[in-house]
C-alpha cells in the first residue's frame, strides 16, 4: 500500500493547510465528505449546514482545478456511510492507501475518533499542528504552566509581542495602552445605522445544497433562507474589505450596544469564515491594522477588535484543549434547571430574550452580548444545566465548534468552570440590558421595578442567584461589593426576590413539561 490519504475536515477549508503541504498528486488523494453524524450530532441550524457544504465543495472544486486528486462524498451518496470513520474507510480501500494525514481537528470528540484509525485500519496516521492559529497548543501549555491563575489580558499581551500587531518601532504598544476599552462600549443612540454584511446570491452549487438542506434538515430549528453567507475564500476577503471599510471605524464604540431590528451593528459577522478555514486569524489582523496606520479608523476600534481575535479566540481554544475532556463536564454552579422551550420557539414575553432567539433563527448569528448578557445571563441567573446550554449554543451558531463555544458559553456565560474563563460570574440585571439596548421600551416587563408579576425577571432572578450561590461565590475577592449589599439587604426584599424567583421558575418548568 502506497500513497497518503489527506483528510480534510469542513472546517480546514484552507488551501495552506498543513495536511496539503507536500501532497504528492501521483500517489496520494484528499478525502472531503458531506457526512450525517457532523450534521445532527446536535441540530445544527440549517444556515450554517449549508455554509459549511457549499464552502467544502467549492474548495474540493479550486483543489481538484489545481490538479489535485479528491474525493468528494456528498450526503445523498447511496454509498455514504454516514461518518468520517467510515468515509475514511472506504476511501483507503478504494484507492490501496496506507497512511492517514490529517491536520489536528477543532473538537475533542474527533480527535478521539480518528486516534483510534490507526489500529483499526493498519495504517499510520499522523496528525499535523494547526498552524491557522496564532498560539499552537505546545506554545499555549508553556504560556499555561505554572500559572496560579490564567488571564486573558496577559496572554493577550504576549500574543500582541509575538505578531508584533498595534507594537511602536521600539515595541511598545501603539498609544501607550495595551488595551483600550475605556474608550469603547457606548449605549446606542438613535439612528444609528450599520452598513452589515456583505451578501452574496447563492451560485449553482449553493442552490444545490440548498436543496439538499431544505429536503434532509427541515426540522431542524432556523431559517435556511435567505442564503446569503461567503462561501469561498475569495468572497470571504471581500466581506472582510467590507467590514474595513465600512463597519471598523465605530466597531469599538459600540460594541456591547444592542438595538432591535440593527442585527449586525458594527461586528464583523466574519466568525463562520474565520472558524471554517476560509480567513485566517493573522490576515484579518494585518488588514484592521492597516486600516488604523492609514488613519481610517480609530485605535479604540482596531485595537479592540484584534484582542477579539488574537486575543479572546486563541485563548478560548487554549483553554478548551488544556482542560478537556473534563471540562465539558463542569458544573461548578450545579445548576440543574432543563433549557426552556423559548430558547427554540422564542416564545416568551421578555422582549430581549425573544428579539436575540428571533436573530439568532433568522441568521444563525446573533453578536457577543447578546450571547453572553442576554441568552447565557438568562441561562446562568435561571439555573439552567450548563450541557443543555452548551448543546443549544452550539446547535444554533453557524460559528459553533466546540472549541471556540464550550469556554464561552459553560466558562464564560455560565461560571461553570468556577473561574478560567472569567474571574467573576457574568451576572447582571435588568438595568444593564436597559443601559446597553433599547429592548426594555418596548417589553411587556418594566425594567425598573425589582419585584411583583410586572417587574423585570433579570431583576429578581438576581438577587435570587446571588442568595442561592451566596456559599459558593463568598471567597470570590470580585464578588465582595455585590455580596455587601446583599448582607445589607432587607430580609422583606431577600423574600421577595426569592418569592418572585420560584414563582417565574416554577411557571418555566411548567411550561417546558408541556413542550416535553
Ligand atoms: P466580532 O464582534 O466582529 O469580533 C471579531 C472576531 O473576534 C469574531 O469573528 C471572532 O472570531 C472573534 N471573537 C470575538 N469574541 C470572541 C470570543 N469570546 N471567543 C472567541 N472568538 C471571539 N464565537 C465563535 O466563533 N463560535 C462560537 O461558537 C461562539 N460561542 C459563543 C457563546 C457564548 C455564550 C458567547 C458569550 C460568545 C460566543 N462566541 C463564539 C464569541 C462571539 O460571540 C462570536 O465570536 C461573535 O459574536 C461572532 O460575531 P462577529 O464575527 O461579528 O464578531
Ligand atoms: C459542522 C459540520 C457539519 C455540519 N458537517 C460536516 C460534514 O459533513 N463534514 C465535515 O467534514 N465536517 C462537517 N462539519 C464540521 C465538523 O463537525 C468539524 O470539522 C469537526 O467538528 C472538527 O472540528
Ligand atoms: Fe429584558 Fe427585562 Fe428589559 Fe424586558 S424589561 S427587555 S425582560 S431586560
Amino acid at each position: 500500500m502506497s500513497g497518503t490519504l489527506r483528510l480534510v475536515l469542513g472546517d480546514q477549508l484552507d488551501h495552506d493547510l498543513q495536511s496539503l503541504q507536500d501532497l504528492d498528486p501521483a500517489t496520494d488523494r484528499v478525502l472531503l465528505a458531506e457526512v450525517a453524524d457532523e450534521a445532527t450530532y446536535v441540530r445544527h441550524h440549517p444556515k450554517k449546514i449549508a455554509f459549511l457544504f457549499s464552502a467544502m465543495r467549492h474548495f474540493a472544486a479550486e483543489l481538484a482545478a489545481k490538479g489535485v486528486p479528491v474525493d468528494y462524498v456528498q450526503l445523498d451518496d447511496p454509498a455514504n456511510t454516514g461518518s468520517f470513520t467510515g468515509e475514511v474507510k472506504r476511501a483507503l480501500e478504494r484507492h490501496g492507501l496506507g497512511r492517514i494525514v490529517v491536520t489536528e481537528p477543532g473538537e475533542w470528540r474527533v480527535r478521539q475518533m480518528l486516534d483510534g484509525w490507526a489500529e483499526a485500519f493498519g495504517v499510520a496516521v499522523e496528525v499535523r499542528a494547526d498552524d491557522r492559529f496564532v498560539c499552537s497548543l505546545a506554545d499555549f501549555e508553556r504560556w499555561a504552566d505554572g500559572r496560579k491563575q490564567l488571564r486573558m489580558e496577559w496572554f493577550y499581551r504576549a500574543m500582541r509581542k509575538r505578531t508584533g500587531l498595534l507594537l511602536t518601532a521600539a515595541g511598545e504598544p501603539e498609544g501607550g495602552h495595551w488595551n483600550y476599552d475605556a474608550d469603547n462600549r457606548k449605549p446606542p443612540k438613535a439612528g444609528l445605522d450599520s452598513p452589515g454584511p456583505l451578501r452574496f446570491a447563492p451560485d449553482a452549487v449553493t442552490a444545490e445544497v440548498l436543496d439538499l438542506v431544505r429536503r434532509r434538515f427541515a426540522d431542524h430549528f432556523g431559517d435556511l433562507e435567505p442564503f446569503w453567507f461567503a462561501v469561498t475564500k475569495e468572497q470571504a476577503l471581500a466581506a472582510l474589505d467590507h467590514f474595513i471599510a465600512h463597519a471598523l471605524p465605530r466597531f469599538g464604540d459600540y460594541q456591547d450596544a444592542m438595538v432591535d431590528g440593527e442585527d449586525w451593528l458594527f461586528h464583523s459577522a466574519l466568525s463562520q469564515y474565520l472558524n471554517s478555514g476560509l480567513l485566517r486569524p493573522l490576515e484579518v489582523c494585518q488588514a484592521a491594522e492597516a486600516a488604523y496606520r492609514c488613519g481610517h479608523a480609530p485605535l479604540n476600534a482596531v485595537e479592540g477588535f484584534i484582542r477579539q481575535i488574537i486575543g479572546w479566540r486563541e485563548y478560548v481554544r487554549g483553554v478548551y484543549w488544556r482542560f478537556m475532556p473534563d471540562y465539558g463536564q463542569r458544573n461548578h454552579l450545579n445548576a440543574q434547571r432543563p433549557l426552556p422551550p423559548f430558547y427554540w420557539t422564542g416564545a416568551t414575553a421578555m422582549n430581549c430574550l425573544a428579539k436575540v432567539v428571533d436573530q439568532t433563527k433568522r441568521e444563525a448569528h446573533s453578536h457577543h452580548i447578546q450571547r453572553l448578557m442576554v441568552t447565557g445571563n438568562f441561562a446562568l441567573l435561571a439555573g439552567i444545566e450548563p450541557k443543555a446550554v452548551c448543546d443549544w449554543y452550539l446547535a444554533v451558531y453557524a460559528d459553533a465548534y466546540e472549541w471556540v463555544e464550550l469556554p464561552n458559553t459553560l466558562g464564560m456565560a455560565l461560571y461553570g468552570d468556577g473561574g478560567v474563563m472569567g474571574s467573576k460570574p457574568y451576572a447582571a440585571s435588568g438595568a444593564y440590558i436597559d443601559r446597553m439596548s433599547n429592548f426594555c421600551s418596548s417589553c411587556r416587563f418594566d425594567v425598573k421595578k425589582k419585584q411583583g408579576p410586572d417587574a423585570c425577571p433579570f431583576n429578581y432572578l438576581y438577587w435570587n442567584f446571588m442568595l442561592e450561590n451566596h456559599d459558593t461565590l463568598r471567597n470570590n475577592p470580585r464578588m465582595q461589593p455585590i455580596l455587601r449589599t446583599l448582607d445589607k439587604m432587607s430580609d422583606e426584599k431577600r423574600t421577595a426576590a426569592r418569592d418572585d424567583s420560584r414563582r417565574f421558575l416554577a411557571k418555566l418548568e411548567k411550561e417546558t413539561r408541556d413542550a416535553a
